[in-house]
């Protein structure tokens, strides 16, 4: 079929808005047609030219809702009809990761999916003239018809709107996630959460569903204030307003570190910050930005000696197909909120204006509706 995408034709350029060629879905695999996706961070970051697995032409986009249209060979949990959100962290359920039960990392598809490709090593996607185009976290939702595998979409209920949920794909359940899933934050914690974009901004929701008394949030941007006071951040905090070193500010303002702190901004020199804001003895950091190729962590070992712990998080430590429909139920029964976050709304047509958005720090989430 013929369908209409955001290609990335190269690092560093705008998105090209052309028809492309899909190809039809094959044995275990799902022909879906998005409705709505949010502009991650990680998209920005992989079209900038700074992901070392990041290749082109490819489609990005990787935080998307929609309905499936038809299923191939062998597929069985999903049928014309569902609606879905496609998942860049799959869940086989029977790999060797999946059976641990100690991570959300399915390695089913991954070496695949790294490459653009699907678990076949093959594209789907294809220029008008038959050059292939490459797929992007196993997911591309900036087309409006993508083809993904069945283990890479969760089933969720279908009187949950397409354009708040597709947020549900990557940052709500990152952020919610990194809090009950990675940190398992308990109630009368201190947190630390640096970044308060459309990440840091979950990470702060999750903070207050998990009961936290203290949640101090660090962003350069002041316009992020307001926002992340709505969703329970109790203390703002400038870097740059903050006279002297920030580590030692945020040690005092906490009574002694964080319980908990966690970087959504990607940058190394914050994730060092994070680590060392922690309480000594047991505060923990958890990493959730990415960082650019070549980039490295560091830190004083002393700093883990005396009892700091630094971890990672990906998708929230969320097991997509399990995990994600509960997330959409505590959307619809009110527990958590989404709205407020996507602050931009756009065609296809303007998916360029969401990066620029993004950019320019004045959006949190900008959502393209087919
Ligand atoms: P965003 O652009 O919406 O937000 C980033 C925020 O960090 C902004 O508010 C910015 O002002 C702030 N910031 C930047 N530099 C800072 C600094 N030095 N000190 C304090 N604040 C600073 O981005 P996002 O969509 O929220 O993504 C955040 C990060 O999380 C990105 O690196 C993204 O790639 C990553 N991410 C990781 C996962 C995962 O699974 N681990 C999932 C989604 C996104
Ligand atoms: N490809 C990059 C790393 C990118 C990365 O860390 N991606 C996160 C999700 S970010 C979503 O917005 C992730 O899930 N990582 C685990 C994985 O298996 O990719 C690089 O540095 O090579
Ligand atoms: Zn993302």
């Amino acid at each position: 079929m013929r369908t209409r995408a955001a290609v990335a034709t190269a690092a560093g350029k705008p998105l090209e808005i052309m028809d492309v060629n899909l190809d039809g879905p094959r044995a275990g695999e799902v022909l879906v047609e998005i409705k709505a996706t949010g502009i991650c961070h990680t998209d920005e970051f992989t079209l900038s030219g700074a992901d070392p697995e990041g290749l082109f032409p490819a489609i990005l986009g990787h935080e998307g809702a929609g309905v499936v249209l038809e299923v191939g060979e062998g597929v069985k949990s999903l049928k014309p009809g569902d609606h879905v959100i496609p998942l860049y962290t799959p869940e086989c359920r029977e790999c060797e990761y999946c059976l641990s039960g100690k991570t959300n990392l399915c390695q089913a598809i991954r070496s695949t999916q790294g490459q653009g490709l699907m678990p076949d090593g093959t594209s789907r996607f294809s220029t008008l003239d038959g050059d292939p185009i490459l797929h992007y976290m196993g997911c591309s939702t900036f087309s409006n018809h993508t083809v993904l595998p069945e283990i890479a979409l969760a089933k969720v209920r279908e009187d949950a709107p397409f354009d708040k949920i597709c947020y549900i794909g990557c940052g709500v359940t990152t952020g919610i996630g990194a809090v009950i899933n990675t940190a398992k934050v308990e109630i009368g914690a201190r947190a630390i959460v640096f970044g308060l974009g459309g990440i840091g901004l979950n990470v702060i929701q999750g903070l207050r569903l998990a009961g936290a008394d203290q949640i101090v949030g660090v962003d350069l941007n002041p316009e992020k204030r307001a926002m992340a006071e709505r969703f329970g951040m109790t203390d703002f905090v400038n870097p740059a307003e903050v006279e002297g070193d920030l580590v030692p500010y945020l040690v005092d303002l906490t009574g002694g570190g964080g319980d908990y702190t966690f970087d959504a901004t990607g940058n190394v020199d914050v994730m060092r910050a994070a680590l060392e804001s922690a309480h000594k003895g047991w505060g923990e950091s958890v990493i959730i930005g990415v960082a650019p190729a070549g980039a490295e962590i560091s830190t004083r070992p002393f700093q883990l000696v005396t009892g700091r712990v630094w971890r990672g998080t990906a998708f929230g430590g969320a097991r997509g197909r399990t995990d994600v429909p509960k997330i959409v139920d505590w959307y619809m029964q009110g527990k958590i909120e989404i709205d407020p976050m996507i602050t931009h709304t756009m065609g296809l047509e303007d998916i360029n204006k969401g990066f620029d958005l993004m950019h320019a720090g004045e959006s949190i989430r900008s959502v393209v509706v087919y």
